[in-house]
């Protein structure tokens, strides 16, 4: 039988962390949930263990030092292939992307993709709920960037929802991947592209959080617009 970890992010998420995990293991109990947590101050890491007691499947890293979601999701990369899971995903806490979604993305996987994105943009559809305009354009348009630059074949470049066979992690130089927020996310699609995996589009519905703060500034948006130059530049390139 094939296993999946599904890996959560959180920075003080302590208003989702609970009905999340509670989301997530109504879909499928033989989920394997992975938070990756950077030593949140608001009772998330509190929350997570009262919640190991009732779930067997759920695992908790807290990291102390150099916080950022890419390096947060390196190091749950890292903790997935040791452990030999066969589909390793990505899901944000806050309820933005779907747990509904997980089987088809790992589906997606089985049936022969080697990552499977939670797309927002397919097919010059727009499926977002709740976010303001500006912030709607800025990822729409950072997407169309993001392809015109790079010639890579996803509509959503900057998408967090994301189902990986382990091959492809296995394959990329996860020591080597440079960024963190949005141009993270880029990376990774990017990496796995220049190595000839099949990505495949899966198209999704993205919430804005109903609970909590987001996290993402306007530092990660420049990391993502400058970054992607020098990225398409150095190719698999690792110095
Ligand atoms: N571990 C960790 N998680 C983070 C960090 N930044 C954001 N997250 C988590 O990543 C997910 C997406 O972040 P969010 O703030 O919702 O970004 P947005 O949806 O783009 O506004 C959430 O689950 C956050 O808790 C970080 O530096 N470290
Ligand atoms: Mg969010």
């Amino acid at each position: 039988m094939s296993r999946s970890l599904i890996i959560v992010p959180t920075l003080n998420e302590v208003e989702n962390v609970n009905a999340i995990v509670e989301a997530v293991f109504d879909i499928d109990s033989d989920y394997h949930i992975l938070i990756v947590d950077d030593n949140s101050t608001d009772g998330t890491i509190k929350t997570v263990k009262q919640l190991q007691l009732q779930y067997p499947n759920l695992f908790l890293e807290v990291r102390t030092q150099d916080r950022g979601l890419g390096k947060a999701y390196i190091h749950g990369f890292l903790w997935a292939l040791e452990r030999n899971y066969d589909y390793i995903l990505e899901m944000d806490a806050d309820f933005s992307h779907n747990p509904k979604d997980l089987p088809r993305l790992i589906n997606t996987c089985k049936n022969g993709a080697d990552v499977a994105v939670g797309s927002r943009y397919i097919n010059n559809k727009i499926n977002v709920i709740n976010w303001d305009f500006t912030r709607l354009m800025l990822s729409y348009f950072a997407s169309k960037y993001v392809k015109i630059v790079t010639k890579i074949p996803v509509y959503d470049t900057t998408a967090g929802f994301i189902c990986y066979r382990k091959e492809v992690l296995k394959t990329i130089d996860l020591k080597h991947i440079r960024f963190t927020g949005y141009a993270f996310q880029i990376e990774m699609k990017f990496k796995a592209w220049l190595h000839k995996f099949q990505i495949k589009e899966v198209s999704i519905i993205f919430t804005d959080r109903a609970k909590g703060t987001s996290k993402m500034d306007s530092s990660i948006i420049h990391e993502a617009i400058f970054g992607v130059i020098k990225m398409k530049l150095k190719g698999l390139k690792t110095n």
